[in-house]
């Protein structure tokens, strides 16, 4: 709990005096001419009064939410995105490895691309006729207010009968980490007749059979879809299966050979622009891998001058007489850029998603390998092949050889069908039974005609077919509503280390039963969720929608949720592996929603694979590498896991490798001092080479969590020990890093010039200190430096237009744009620029913006922390980029599940779970303040009312079981309680309490546990 806090009664008059207050100090403080990041933020009182306005849940209509992509997916289950519009996009949920990029490019706007045919449409009779509107973009007004978990989308028209509301999620149970990891979406689609008259409606939905997405150009497979009513329930079911071997009749015809590239030149072939050349390569060219696997002398390999130019080669028309097309190919993975390309009827269309009838490209290897073309449908047809290079960065090539016309396909599949990454099966269900599909889509025509709606075909891997089924039209009179549930469900067993929900599942149709035969608590529970965290709070709706959306990474290609229960994860989608200890060091998010995952990657990982039983190291991904921030951060966890567990089995089961770890550290500082002074390589992706507080507070709050953590397991002496250590280290820090403003860096910068901040004002400066916040480890340093601290971190670092300090620092990667407000990892405000400075200086990450405003709230500073809030939210408008996506070192970046320590700082929540202790001092609106609250076992919502002499605490559980022994709340200056009374279900409790300060601690003669429904009410009366 925070010990000295200002509060908020008008939030009109604290603006004022964060003007006064910056105003007086500038005056005295020559700054460096080049730190342009103005003082004053200009912030004006309307501006803060809007941050702080409860509001309304947000809504983004049309263009607005172009870039909208809300992960509705499963948590650790894919990537599945429902885009502005309500339609599915990305479908990364075929365990296909997608890297995002090392950030360089991730900061842009784009819609997200569907590489997956699915949707809904609306089907109306009315007068004979029947139509279907699609829920897309073109259905008329457009509107997006989904709030992760839920996402929601309306649609209405002016000329159209129906109105329509569709919710789309995965069930998401805080506290029950299987229910809310199924490989599954729900859909609800209310249908509201607004006309005059009455209408029938129903619904249309239709799904492509994907299976074998990627693996399709290269195996001689069959898709299956088959329509099955089970249970009352009608279901798409898509699945894949061998090829029969061909027939007698279907002997192989000969094999042509189209070009085998072993000719002086290209013969009859054209090539244009320079990547080609006038001839066939011999093989590896210069400056080039080792390239191998083509066959004979000659090849194609447009390396010709490195990856920098481009140009097509292509064939003189031929005529498809074979069933398969087959050839070798290596080089680049770019999908239109490096590639090659089946053209018909001779048509040169430009390469273009649906302009080519084939296309392959490379996997960033210079080995050909085989591959073929399924081409049994277009035999007969004039064709041509145009290979491709217009890239020219990394992998900016393509390599071919051997193309041949075949009855079969070349090479044998790569693995057989079953043991596919992309093997398993897909499912759109129907809660209800479905009418006939055929006579629906026959009456609507157009599109909807092409759609297959019978049951049991298989079809060539190579092909697309898209399977629909419609609900039977039903009366709707004027004004009614009618809601419909749909499920779709994947099951996609074949990954590397496998996936928890394969444990439970043996295919999407299991999970679609299950999620249906469990639909209303699965849905009841998430919408409880929602309500609880968004309808039922104070907070403004706009920040908690900020603060939630990070959440969503969960359910994105960040998070892995193995077979075996260990959770893990990338840093961002696809992009440095290894739940990487220093990156994961500002996650809080997991360990309060879900502890049990936090758990496991401690256990199975960090005191498991990643740690060193001699030395104590914790390998920070998982390996022999040692990041000093990343070690003390792992003890850390430790305790927060510890707090979150309902009993002390965890900290039992691991204290002697937490205390090992920490002892690690220890040997780092050498001597006792509290001060860590050799070379401390972190999160900047370089090494500190001095005493610094950016390492050094992580050490000193893992030092006093471990004096906690030794006491509870009775180890007096190791207590004692970081007791000592850790006043050593506060005293000493202040004395030689403290510059009269923050915290400094002790280096010397003609030994090590470069990587380092020394003058710097690095914003993370306090990191430990907001940590121990979070753990209630009270202050590391004197309570008036770590307050200074922060305010020069935000006088300095923040800035609400970052482009005129990035135009004279430009940053090595762009997370924020000119006109658009941040904070920035570190600047020089007294002393020269470190050009050769920290790494990442003059760039703005969200997760620490998120760890500096939740520790800003703790010391009182609630307007700079919800005004760096705000900067995050104004930087992800929909309009720009999707609200749901924030990037550092790849998509959906782990370090920005710290904006779960901004929401909990703004409760001023404590809790300690094997102790049965829950304390809450909110921030904002301490005489009207209400939100959500997690606990080991339970959830629910916490209201603070002040009134005259009262001041009333509601604990309300919604969920699980809450066990409480003692309590903590936080009164107004000079209040002093007279009386303290305890009831639950109208019953009373016997409790005495003290008072510190301003804290109110309870503690309850005996023992309680709420269930759900069941409320505390702790009246404090003066
Ligand atoms: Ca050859
Ligand atoms: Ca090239
Ligand atoms: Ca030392």
């Amino acid at each position: 709990m925070r010990k000295y806090r200002t509060f908020i009664i008008a939030v009109a008059y604290l603006a004022c005096c964060v003007f006064i207050t910056v105003h007086a100090w500038a005056e005295k403080i020559k700054l460096r001419a080049g730190h342009v990041i103005p003082v004053d933020k200009k912030l004006s009182r309307s501006d803060i009064k809007g941050m702080f306005r409860r509001g309304e849940r947000l809504v983004w209509a049309g263009q607005d939410a172009n870039t909208v992509g809300m992960p509705v997916g499963g948590i650790a289950a894919g990537q599945l995105y429902l885009r502005g519009d309500g339609t599915l996009g990305l479908w990364q949920i075929f365990n296909k490895h997608i890297f995002s990029g090392y950030g360089a490019t991730n900061y842009r706007t784009y819609k997200p691309e569907s590489p997956v045919d699915s949707g809904f449409g609306v089907v109306v009779k009315q007068d004979d006729k029947t139509t279907v509107r699609k829920l897309d973009h073109k259905f008329g007004k457009v509107e997006f207010a989904g709030e992760y978990p839920i996402g929601l989308v309306r649609y209405g028209a002016g000329d159209f009968p129906v109105k329509v509301e569709m919710e789309a999620f995965s069930p998401f149970i805080p506290l029950n980490a299987r229910d809310s990891a199924l490989p599954a979406t729900l859909f609800h689609i209310t249908l509201e007749n607004t006309s005059s008259q009455s209408i029938q409606a129903g619904i249309l939905a239709w799904l492509e059979n994907a299976v074998c997405i990627d693996s399709a150009p290269s195996i001689h497979a069959l898709r299956r879809t088959r329509i099955v009513n089970e249970k009352g329930r009608a279901m798409i079911v898509h699945t894949a299966e061998k090829a029969p071997p061909p027939t007698a009749a279907e002997q192989p015809r000969p094999t042509v050979a189209l070009t085998d590239f072993e000719g002086p030149d290209y013969g009859d072939w054209k090539a244009t622009g320079e990547a080609f050349g006038k001839k066939p390569a011999g093989g590896t060219l210069a400056n080039q891998n080792p390239v191998s696997g083509f066959i004979g002398k000659g090849l194609v390999n447009t390396f010709l001058g490195g990856d920098g130019p481009h140009g097509t080669l292509t064939s003189p028309p031929f005529e498809i007489s074979r069933k398969f097309i087959n050839f070798l190919i290596g080089g680049g993975s770019q999908q239109r850029q490096t590639c090659i390309n089946l053209l018909i009827d001779g048509k040169r269309r430009q390469p273009s998603p649906g302009g080519v009838v084939r296309t392959a490209v490379g996997k960033d290897n210079e080995k050909l390998e085989s591959y073929f073309w399924d081409v049994s449908e277009l035999e007969g047809k004039s064709a041509q092949i145009q290979i491709v290079d217009s890239a020219s960065g990394g992998w900016g090539h393509i390599n071919i050889d051997q193309i041949e016309l075949a009855d079969a396909p070349q090479q044998t599949p790569p693995g057989e069908l079953e043991d596919l990454p992309d093997y398993g099966s897909m499912v759109l269900a129907c809660g209800n039974t479905c009418w006939q599909t055929r006579t629906v889509l026959d009456a609507v025509g157009g599109w909807a005609a092409q759609l297959n709606a019978e049951n049991d075909i298989t079809f060539p891997v190579s092909g697309s077919k898209t399977t629909a089924l419609a609900t039977q039209p039903l009366n709707l009179a004027p004004g009614q509503k009618q809601t419909y549930t749909f499920a779709l469900t994947w099951h996609f067993p074949n990954f590397k280390q496998g996936h928890e929900y394969a444990n439970r599942f043996n295919s999407a149709s299991e999970v679609a039963h299950y999620v249906l035969d469990n639909h209303e608590r699965l849905a009841g529970d998430t919408k409880k969720w929602h309500q609880t965290f968004y309808e039922d709070s104070t907070l403004p709706r706009w920040l908690l929608f900020r603060l939630h959306s990070t959440v969503a990474n969960l359910a994105t290609g960040t998070c892995q949720w193995w077979k075996n229960g260990r959770f893990w994860g990338w840093e961002g989608v696809g992009c440095c592996e290894g739940t990487c200890t220093h990156v994961w060091n500002y996650a809080h998010a997991v360990a309060r929603l879900f502890p049990e995952l936090e758990r496991s990657a401690r256990e199975m990982q960090d005191f498991g694979e990643g740690f060193h039983e001699d030395t104590g190291l914790v390998g920070f991904r998982s390996d022999n590498n040692y990041a000093a921030d990343g070690q003390c951060g792992t003890v850390l966890k430790a305790y927060r896991e510890h707090l979150m567990s309902a009993d002390s089995g965890f900290l039992k089961r691991n204290w002697p490798r937490i205390k090992k770890t920490l002892e690690f550290s220890i040997k780092q500082d050498g001597n006792d001092d509290g001060l860590i002074e050799n070379s401390q390589h972190n999160t900047f992706d370089i090494n500190f080479e001095g005493p610094n507080t950016f390492v050094g507070s992580l050490y000193l709050a893992a030092l006093r969590a471990g004096e906690e953590m030794a006491k509870e397991m009775g180890d007096d002496e190791f207590a004692k020990r970081c007791r000592k250590i850790f006043e050593s280290g506060g005293k000493l820090s202040v004395e030689r890093l403290w510059d009269g403003e923050y915290f400094i860096e002790e280096v010397d910068l003609a030994k090590h010039p470069k990587f380092q901040y020394e003058k710097g004002c690095l914003s993370d400066q306090l990191f430990g200190q907001g940590w121990a916040e979070q753990l209630g480890l009270g202050y590391i340093y004197p309570a008036e430096n770590v307050k200074q601290a922060l305010q020069s971190v935000w006088r300095y670092n923040w800035a609400p237009d970052i482009g005129p300090y990035n135009a004279d620092y430009k940053p090595e990667r762009w997370f924020a744009r000119e006109g658009e407000p941040g904070l920035f990892t570190c600047t020089w405000p007294k002393s020269p620029y470190l050009a050769d400075g920290v790494r990442y200086k003059d760039e703005v990450w969200t997760g620490i913006e998120y760890q500096v405003a939740g520790h800003m709230v703790w010391e009182g500073m609630v307007e700079e922390a919800v005004a760096i809030c705000d900067g995050v939210q104004k930087r992800y408008d929909p309009a720009k980029h999707n609200p749901f996506n924030e990037v550092e070192c790849g998509d959906h970046y782990a370090r920005a599940f710290a904006s779960w320590g901004v929401y909990t700082a703004l409760a001023g929540y404590e809790y300690h779970g094997p102790k049965g202790h829950l304390g809450f001092a909110p921030a904002v609106t301490p005489d009207d303040f209400r939100a959500a609250f997690t606990a080991a076992e339970g959830w629910g919502t916490f209201s603070q009312k002040r009134k005259d002499k009262t001041q009333l605490e509601q604990i309300e559980l919604r969920w699980g079981r809450l066990a409480l022994k003692s309590l903590a709340f936080e009164v107004p200056e000079n209040f002093k309680p007279a009386e303290v009374t305890l009831t639950t279900a109208g019953k009373s409790a016997k409790c005495d309490y003290t008072l510190k300060d301003r804290r109110v601690e309870i503690n309850l003669k005996d023992d309680l546990i709420l269930t759900p429904g069941q409320m505390l009410v702790v009246t404090i009366q003066r």
